[in-house]
């Protein structure tokens, strides 16, 4: 057994008593948030190293500190090791998240106020994908393009269309809670066709892209961007891959992976966090062996499988479904327009934690929309298959059905935690005991 809490519980018994309330707080819930996952024990005794004590500006074998040799071996194994799962030309791991690492990429291929188009953020895409309140709409122009308002669907004709009238420098294809398939083959053509490039966030759906569970655009987009937390399994932070040539610029003075690195350092950040970077090597590792193919295989039955049931009880998902880890149920058909953040409220009481979501063409607001974003990466991690999305499924629609009832609350909550009891987290490991 190993003991990582040892020291810290008697050092630090208040943010000691924090974590192990965090702990039970996952280990007595079920954990729908699609952008969250369960780490692996080596991943977190690789965050928890002595490389968070090092200094490193640069990239390895060209440092500015000393007392590098062991950062730059361990950087280029989680470089190595990424280009190999994703089939990239060129990988910066340094990111310290998603948002900086679009913002670098922003850097990299643009001039401040150039054109750009990115997903409306209330149909799924990201802040940085062109919100106002973001410094990409505000240091930017960005034309967002939407999904068609019936089929809540990705129309590229349209998107080709809307691209040629707007003629933009660049197009992020990406979402966050965009919950079909994106082709982003299609995204490159009309790149080509506008004289765009291309920027793929692929942070919520690395893991599928990785294993081709959904299409991979890293192999033919300019850049594509991802964190490493979420369907990767990784520890929280960012990653850029990107072509090495710049088709824009073949003779410039720097070639695009050079333009990628320097908007990262010294463009945007400081020293890379090693420790961190360690923890993504090691989630890159376990990636690359083949049991992460059937996890990813298996987040997609699973989110198939609550999908299916979600909608057998009556309850309406954005784009009619799944095809990914996650799906946004709509509460507009439920009468609960705008009501997201009181059901999400009831589940949380419940120990179902989702969020609330907008859903496209969003009738409410940012802070009290009309949905539920939901996704299965972290439960699919604890070992749920497809029967146990059944009861989470059956679970939230009776909370939906009586979200302000404390009976119907205190019911659901103690099926919830029998469910969590047969599968228990870190079950060798007495991580925060
Ligand atoms: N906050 C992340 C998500 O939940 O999708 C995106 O940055």
């Amino acid at each position: 057994m190993h003991d990582m809490m040892a020291s810290i519980n008697k050092t630090d018994p208040e943010i000691y008593s924090l974590i192990r309330k965090e702990r039970e707080r996952l280990s007595n819930g079920i954990e729908l948030i699609p952008s969250e996952n369960v780490v692996s024990i080596a991943v977190l005794q690789a965050m928890g190293s002595v490389f968070t004590n090092k200094y490193s500006e640069g990239y390895p074998h060209k440092r500015y500190y000393g007392g590098n040799e062991f950062v730059d071996s361990m950087e280029d194994i989680a470089i190595e090791r990424a280009k190999k799962l994703f089939g990239a030309e060129h990988v910066n791991v340094q990111p310290y998240s998603g948002s900086p690492a679009n913002q670098a990429v922003f850097f990299a291929l643009l001039k401040l106020g150039d054109t750009f188009m990115g997903l409306d953020l209330n149909a799924g895409g990201h802040l940085t994908h062109g919100s106002t309140v973001n410094f990409s709409g505000r240091q930017y122009n960005c034309i967002a393009y939407n999904v068609d308002k019936e089929t809540e669907l990705l129309d590229y004709d349209e998107i080709r269309k809307q691209a040629k009238e707007v003629k933009p420098k660049l197009i992020i294809s990406g979402l966050t809670a965009y919950p079909r398939k994106i082709d982003f083959k299609a995204f490159q053509e009309i790149c080509d066709e506008v004289n765009a490039y291309h920027m793929s966030d692929i942070a919520h759906i690395a893991g599928l892209c990785a294993t081709g569970v959904h299409q991979n655009p890293v192999p033919f987009a300019d850049v594509a961007t991802t964190t490493t937390h979420k369907t990767l399994r990784g520890p929280r932070g960012g990653m850029i891959m990107c072509k090495i040539e710049d088709k824009f610029d073949k003779n410039g003075k720097k070639n695009l992976a050079q333009k990628i690195d320097s908007a990262i350092f010294p463009g945007l950040q400081g020293g890379p966090h090693d420790h961190v970077n360690a923890a993504k090597a090691v989630a890159f590792g376990e990636a690359l062996k083949p049991g992460y193919k059937d996890y990813c295989r298996q987040i997609v039955k699973n989110a198939k499988a609550l999908a299916g049931t979600l909608m057998d009880k009556g309850l309406e998902l954005v784009a009619g479904g799944t095809d990914n880890h996650l799906m946004v149920i709509k509460l507009v058909n439920k009468g609960l327009t705008g009501k997201g953040k009181e059901v999400q409220n009831a589940l949380d009481e419940a120990g179902i934690t989702v969020n609330k979501n907008t859903i496209p063409y969003e009738p409410g607001s940012p802070f009290n929309p009309s949905g539920l974003r939901l996704g299965t990466p972290a439960v699919t991690t604890r070992g749920f298959k497809e029967s146990e999305m059944k009861v989470i499924g059956e679970s939230i629609a009776k909370i939906i059905d009586g979200y302000t009832d404390k009976k119907t609350i205190e019911n659901v909550k103690k099926d919830i935690l029998e469910l969590c009891r047969q599968f228990p987290l870190y079950p060798d490991f007495t991580v925060l005991e």
